[in-house]
């Protein structure tokens, strides 16, 4: 059948036999505060989860590109990235929308040492499960429709600070000063006002974070179960692998 046929040819499986679309992808909306382990906690999931058509999609991806006075801000500390004006927001509904909708999408790459955009954009093909992490994915009303389950990490501040101090340094190129005066006046005030208040919005709260396997096998379990129809698709197209395999 022609839906066999899509299938093996790596299509991915939300078109029907007559290759029309029956199904939206599941998207995972993932909140927390600055290096509270959201990227962790979407690795395990996907690693867990352990099928193919899975996208992670970075809310850093967003970051509007900065002017050369914003630049000058950022480079002592002074620009505010914790701030919901510091994301592209239309841009990243209109992707996610489309994400969802099965189609394909290019996603600005964020450098966080020159805080500007790459010149090349990155293709993401659709996916069947798409997991959208960022410190502010649940503060805008379009994006939080179009979540079907909406998790929030929550790790103590003390940690995250350790974390972040580890990271700048480490991975975006930072010193120890500035980034101990950008948490203090931009990360936990922002924390507070626009993060923190959003976790009561949550359908699950992971405490600590990465480290925490019962919450992401009880999450991985629920999302086997939720999504029945590509989990069913999958193994429909892992028989028939199998079957192909056989064959030969
Ligand atoms: P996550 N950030 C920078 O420090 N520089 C940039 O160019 C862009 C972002 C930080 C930002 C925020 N502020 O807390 C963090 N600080 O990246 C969000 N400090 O990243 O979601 O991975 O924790
Ligand atoms: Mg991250």
């Amino acid at each position: 059948s022609r839906r066999k046929s899509s299938t093996l040819a790596g299509r991915p499986p939300w078109y029907n036999e007559h290759g029309a679309q029956f199904k939206e992808a599941f998207v995972i909306g993932l909140c927390g505060g600055s290096a509270s382990g959201k990227t962790t906690v979407a690795n395990k999931i996907i690693e867990a989860l352990d099928v193919p058509w899975v996208v992670l999609l970075s809310m850093d991806s967003f970051y509007k590109v900065l002017t050369p006075e914003e630049q000058a801000l950022a480079a002592s500390n002074d620009y505010n990235f914790d701030h919901p004006g510091a994301f592209d927001f239309e841009l990243l509904v209109t992707t996610l929308r489309k994400l969802k909708q099965g189609k394909s999408v290019k996603i600005p790459v964020y450098d966080f040492t020159t805080h500007g955009c790459q010149k090349d954009w990155k293709n993401v093909y659709g996916a069947s499960v798409i997991i959208f992490e960022g410190i502010l994915s649940f503060a805008d009303k379009e994006l939080l429709q179009l979540m079907d389950m909406k998790i929030f990490v929550d790790t103590d501040s003390y940690i995250r600070l350790v974390r972040q101090l580890r990271r700048d340094i480490t991975e975006r190129g930072r010193d120890i000063e500035g980034v101990i005066k950008q948490y203090n006046k931009f990360v936990k005030p922002a924390f507070e006002q626009y993060i923190e208040p959003t976790m009561r919005l949550a359908d699950i709260v992971v405490p600590r974070g990465g480290g925490n396997m019962v919450a992401i096998d009880l999450i991985v379990q629920e999302l086997r179960y939720a999504d029945l129809l590509y989990v069913s698709s999958l193994s429909y197209a892992r028989t028939h692998r199998a079957l192909l395999a056989t064959a030969h």
